[in-house]
């Protein structure tokens, strides 16, 4: 009937239809009780911080499975690495599970009774909260101090700890617990000693690293002494805020002296980078060290932080500044999978003028997809910003991306053995058989992973998109997805004592391979798995959650979106230009 070769064509197309059915026509699974995944969140947060409580409290690193602890710098001294990082999501569920918050009707039994039970474990877990914050404080107040004689990297310091104190600061002081000026004197002395690394700097860009004690700024060790672009440019609204609550424009100018010769020195919105950045610049110049433009690592928060200023302080030149990059990532650097038809965000190694597009993407690069939808929509509900005069052809396209992304995300938890997705991916975009390559390969084979990008650290990206693609649609399916991944860190990403009967010694880590089942730990707690993953998850199954009123830094620090009219009678606004 049918010759070989036809038959195997014929084998071939079924295979991928039937692949592209897997991909796309996936049953989703019911979800259970919104309570009950809350509750789930918060314990499994507390499992992590008891942990670190119990054997390593103080230190800025942790190994949990193990439980070995050390500092970051030389000195010694602690930095708040765990704790000012992980403070705001306490705080957050802190609020969560206060007794005036809880709506009782949802815990009635069958019989219209209400579940004490369930009551009491919520009493339970916020008394844990307000205890555990209360100690962080009196840590922050008493041991914590930033007088410390080592470099550290001046943008991981600014996102973790001067953005942790910052919306510590925030939140104690809505949530009206413990002692507010503590986390601002803190974040004041922190602040006054970062900012001298772009006060040295004769154009405005700072070298990678100060000494704390001494205020010796010190360029990178590698790369030519180059400074990663994306570092730079993700200080801006921690100082900016930090100047809103001293009065003191000093911070905000210092941080938005970067851009200017950012833009004039490389003429970024030229059609020779249409606003992307190559990931190095040289400090003394601000001209671009190499061309590698990508969203991945050192490239990333650079697009974030240029719509979040906007969004937080409404300056207009950040929105056009946003736009401009945005139209330059959707020109140069989609593209999509060659079986499923996947979009994925790929790399320009050698700048825009190279032919070709490297397919590889960093989990990294799934912070996009919440940041899309929020350019589109500002904050609003999806249906409610279509209706307003800003919505146009450029946004719909920007939301049409973010939906694309955070799918592609998802896929990339979805289509490996652990359900945890890897640290890199190349998807199989047809221009090269990467197939012979021997790495490891995706259930519906939309990407390959290298041998040594197979490890998981518990990153929050993908559950940040899903966590805005949720709130701005009420769509179902994100909560689902984020469902199944949390189901993921759970079965694979937790590890508890041999002899542990009532599963007290439970505690998250790192993994070695997420495609190994069971998987191979990696000795290793992240900050940002208490400060972003876990936030990220616990706001997804919230109701109610309106992005319109805070804007959260990259490392997941809520702070309150600033009124225009305010920030003008302060004189805090934008103090440069740029012809577009
Ligand atoms: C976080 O520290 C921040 O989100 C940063 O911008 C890059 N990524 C890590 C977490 O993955």
């Amino acid at each position: 009937m049918f010759s070989n070769q036809a038959f195997a064509v014929i084998t071939a197309v079924v295979a991928i239809l039937l692949s592209i059915a897997k991909v796309f026509l996936e049953p989703e699974p019911e979800l259970p009780d919104n309570n009950l995944i809350l509750e789930s969140i918060e314990s499994m947060f507390l499992n992590s911080w008891n942990d670190y409580t119990q054997y390593g409290y103080g230190s800025d690193i942790y190994a949990p499975i193990s439980h070995n602890h050390r500092n970051f710098t030389g000195d010694d001294k602690p930095m708040g690495w765990i704790i000012v990082d992980s403070l705001d999501t306490m705080m957050q569920m802190y609020n969560y599970t206060l007794a005036e918050n809880v709506n009782v009707t949802l815990y009635k039994t069958t019989d219209g009774s209400i579940d004490q039970s369930k009551l009491d474990s919520i009493a339970s877990r916020n008394e844990q909260f307000k205890e555990a914050i209360l100690k962080a404080q009196d840590w922050i107040q008493n041991t914590l101090d930033y007088d410390i004689n080592a470099p550290v990297n001046v943008f991981e310091t600014t996102i973790r700890m001067l953005g942790g104190l910052l919306s510590a600061y925030y939140y104690s002081t809505e949530l009206q617990i413990g002692n507010p000026n503590v986390y601002l004197e803190k974040a004041v002395d922190l602040g006054d000693r970062l900012i001298l690394s772009l006060e040295y700097s004769e154009i405005g860009i700072p070298y990678s690293s100060i000494n704390l004690q001494t205020g010796n700024p010190i360029r990178n060790h590698v790369d030519d002494g180059a400074s990663s672009t994306a570092e730079f440019t993700t200080l801006q609204l921690e100082f900016k805020y930090l100047s809103f609550l001293t009065q003191n424009d000093k911070y905000w100018k210092l941080v938005e002296k970067v851009y200017k010769p950012l833009y004039e020195n490389n003429n970024l919105t030229s059609p020779h980078f249409d606003g992307l950045i190559p990931i190095y610049t040289v400090p003394e110049t601000g001209k671009f060290f190499g061309e590698n433009i990508r969203l991945g690592s050192r490239g990333d928060s650079f697009y974030e932080y240029l719509l979040k200023q906007y969004l937080l302080t409404h300056e207009q030149i950040y929105y056009d500044l946003y736009r401009i990059s945005i139209e330059g990532v959707k020109k140069h650097l989609v593209s999509k999978s060659s079986i499923n038809g996947i979009v994925f965000i790929g790399e320009k190694e050698f700048g825009l003028d190279s032919k070709g597009l490297s397919p590889k993407m960093d989990h990294l690069v799934c912070f996009i997809g919440g940041v899309l939808a929020m350019g589109a929509t500002e904050g609003l509900p999806i249906e409610v910003a279509k209706e307003q005069a800003f919505w146009d052809e450029k946004r719909q396209e920007d939301w049409d991306l973010a939906q694309e992304i955070t799918f592609t995300c998802y896929q990339m938890y979805d289509q490996i053995p652990s359900g945890l997705a890897p640290e890199i991916v190349v998807f199989d975009d047809g221009t090269s058989d990467i197939s012979t390559n021997n790495w490891y390969q995706s259930f519906y084979n939309d990407f390959y992973v290298k041998p040594n990008d197979a490890h998981n650290l518990q990153r929050p990206e993908a559950v940040e998109s899903l966590m805005f693609m949720y709130h701005l649609t009420k769509e179902k399916k994100y909560r689902q997805w984020g469902y199944q991944i949390l189901q993921k860190f759970k079965e694979n990403a937790s590890i508890k004592d041999e002899n542990d009967t009532d599963d007290s010694t439970i505690r998250y880590t790192s993994l070695e391979n997420c495609f190994d089942v069971p998987t191979e730990k990696r000795d290793n707690l992240e900050s940002f798995w208490l400060a972003e993953t876990l936030k990220y998850f616990h706001l997804l199954f919230q109701d109610d959650v309106d992005l319109t009123k805070v804007v959260y830094n990259t490392e997941a620090h809520p702070f309150p979106v600033l009124d225009p009219k305010v920030l003008e009678e302060m004189s805090l606004t934008t103090g440069w230009t740029l012809d577009i």
